[in-house]
């Protein structure tokens, strides 16, 4: 049997605990490949992971290979292919006493983090790893990260397909459409609330999506504030963050990069931007982009 090893930090978090058996049940990376996962946490909860191990092993998936829990992120990046870097410092955490809630200083405590994390990375993961940031903020941690781990051959991204699941949810029930109806869904920017979700540029059956909706009353004023505040909402809603969607944001995005995209598709992440659509170069940013049957990924040219 073929084998993926799995780096998954902040593993003991709601995020984390929605993930996990989603890698391991064989949905993710097929039936035919074993599921070896690296989780990682602080280490004030890193023995919670045992309990996540002991019911991963119960779930008794045939794909399931070992599970190592780690709160040394050096240790874990070894021979890494895949890195869901999930945990981070979240706005609001009391640290030392000190409520965390200038962005100033969330970026100071994530900074240091992910300088960490993406040295460990760029030194032990696997030449051709693949790196998908969801702790927030997320383009941040990603650039911070990318930087430091400073291996041109490893694939870092920030996940914005929450963002593109929840923007092609609205399109689907406006329109009556079925999710699979909507195609080419580009997220510009960053997962916060300034983030743009592209209706001018995505496709319902081979149309733009906005010519097809014609109702630009309810694209300007209800279909963006519904998709950029939605975080917001589900908070309001659930008293706690978003966390199956999240954790399926994460897997569509592996998924999206196992296979070749399809000539009339493409996904939604943050990149490391090359100059494309006049967006500075070395900015992580939310790009339509496609994969090669080998799972490069790039972005996609909408236009020239
Ligand atoms: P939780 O607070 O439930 O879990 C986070 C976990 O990360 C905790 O167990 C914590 O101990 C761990 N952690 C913190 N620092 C760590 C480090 N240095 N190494 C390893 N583990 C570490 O948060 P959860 O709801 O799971 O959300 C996780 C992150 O996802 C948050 O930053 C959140 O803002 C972000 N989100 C990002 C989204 C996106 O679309 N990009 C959407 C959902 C979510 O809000």
């Amino acid at each position: 049997m073929k084998e993926v090893n799995v780096l998954v930090t902040g593993a003991a978090g709601q995020i984390g605990y929605a993930l996990l058996t989603r890698l391991a049940s064989g949905e993710t990376f097929g039936s035919d490949v074993k599921v070896n996962l690296n989780l990682v946490e602080v280490p004030q909860v890193v023995s919670r992971l045992e309990g996540s191990r002991m019911e991963l092993e119960d779930c008794g998936f045939n794909t399931l290979g070992t599970v190592k829990n780690f709160s040394d992120m050096n240790e874990a990046s070894g021979d890494v292919d895949w890195a869901l870097l999930v945990g981070s410092i979240p706005r609001g955490i009391t640290i030392n006493g000190k409520k965390i809630e200038e962005r100033a200083d969330l970026l100071k405590i994530n900074g240091g983090i992910f300088t960490e994390q993406g040295k460990a990375l760029g030194e032990n993961a696997k030449a051709d790893a693949k790196i998908l940031v969801v702790g927030n903020p997320a383009n941040t941690n990603a650039l911070i990260g990318c930087t430091h781990g400073n291996n041109e051959s490893q694939t870092w991204m920030a996940m914005t397909a929450l963002d593109a699941n929840r923007a092609k949810a609205q399109v689907a029930n406006k329109c009556n459409l079925e999710i699979s109806d909507i195609k080419k869904m580009t997220i510009w920017g960053n997962h916060s609330p300034t983030m743009y979700p592209d209706l001018d540029n995505a496709e319902i059956k081979g149309e733009s999506a906005s010519g097809w909706i014609n109702d630009q009353n309810w694209i300007e004023s209800d279909f963006l504030r519904i998709v950029q505040q939605r975080g917001k909402a589900i908070i309001d809603a659930r008293g706690a963050s978003s966390a199956t969607s999240a954790a399926n944001a994460a897997i569509d995005t592996v998924k999206a990069t196992l296979s070749e995209t399809p000539e009339d598709d493409w996904f939604s992440a943050a990149v490391l931007s090359d100059g494309s659509y006049n967006v500075p170069e070395g900015l992580i940013f939310g790009f339509p982009l496609k994969a090669d049957a080998n799972g490069k990924v790039s972005i996609s040219k909408i236009y020239q």
